[in-house]
């Protein structure tokens, strides 16, 4: 199977071991690892969509679990393969806010204080996740405890950790890499790393 795991690296990747690291090779954003607590935790879904919401935990847990094995690309070079999440698909998220149709693009806000933003086109993919665990385990303040983020098509710096708040909008709006010249597209496939 090694060679169809081979197949599996995108361009200029390398695998590393099963576990992932905090921030591998990452200078230039060192946050506190957040430790959140669980009862005071909220999420805040806003901006242009018919039924904005803020959940907690309970109603997290609530909603439709399912599970994603993808790997996980870091933009510095590193993958971890078989990544097994659980969670809430983010197209069950979008199905329960109703966005309005001129909402195009979903901006993330994190405790840590990073940012992220997406296309809306690119979330509704199958494989996208608010994940709260990792192989069977709950994340932990390493992997992103609470929630996070994980879409396996892009750059790991678009998979956001301690996510608080997602707010659809109708226009782009640059996350904390991206304006600092990451690729906003950062697709994996198309090697799509920096755009300066
Ligand atoms: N909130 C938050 N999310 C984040 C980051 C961050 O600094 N803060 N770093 C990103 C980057 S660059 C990577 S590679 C992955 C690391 O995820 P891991 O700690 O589970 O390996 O988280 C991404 N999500
Ligand atoms: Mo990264």
């Amino acid at each position: 199977m090694q060679d169809a795991k081979q197949d599996r690296l995108p361009p200029n990747q390398r695998w590393i071991g099963h576990i992932l690291r905090w921030n591998v090779d990452h200078p230039g954003i060192v946050p506190e690892n957040p430790k959140v607590k669980l009862d005071s935790w909220r999420l805040t879904v806003d901006g242009v969509i018919e039924k904005p919401q803020v959940l907690n935990w309970k109603d997290l847990l609530a909603l439709p679990t399912h599970e994603s094995v993808s790997d996980f690309h870091c933009v510095e070079g590193w993958s971890v393969g078989d990544c097994k999440w659980s969670g809430v698909r983010f197209k069950d998220l979008a199905e329960t806010v109703k966005p309005r149709t001129d909402a195009k693009y979903v901006f993330f806000s994190c405790t840590d204080g990073y940012t992220t933003s997406l296309e809306l086109a690119d979330l509704m993919e199958d494989n996208v996740i608010l994940a709260y665990k990792l192989n069977g385990k709950f994340l932990d303040e390493t992997t992103g405890a609470p929630l996070r983020l994980v879409v396996p098509q892009k750059y790991a710096y678009k998979s956001v950790m301690y996510v608080e708040k997602i707010t659809f909008m109708k226009f782009r709006k640059l996350g904390y890499w991206e304006q600092r010249g990451y690729s906003d597209t950062a697709d994996v496939w198309k090697n799509d790393r920096r755009t300066r």
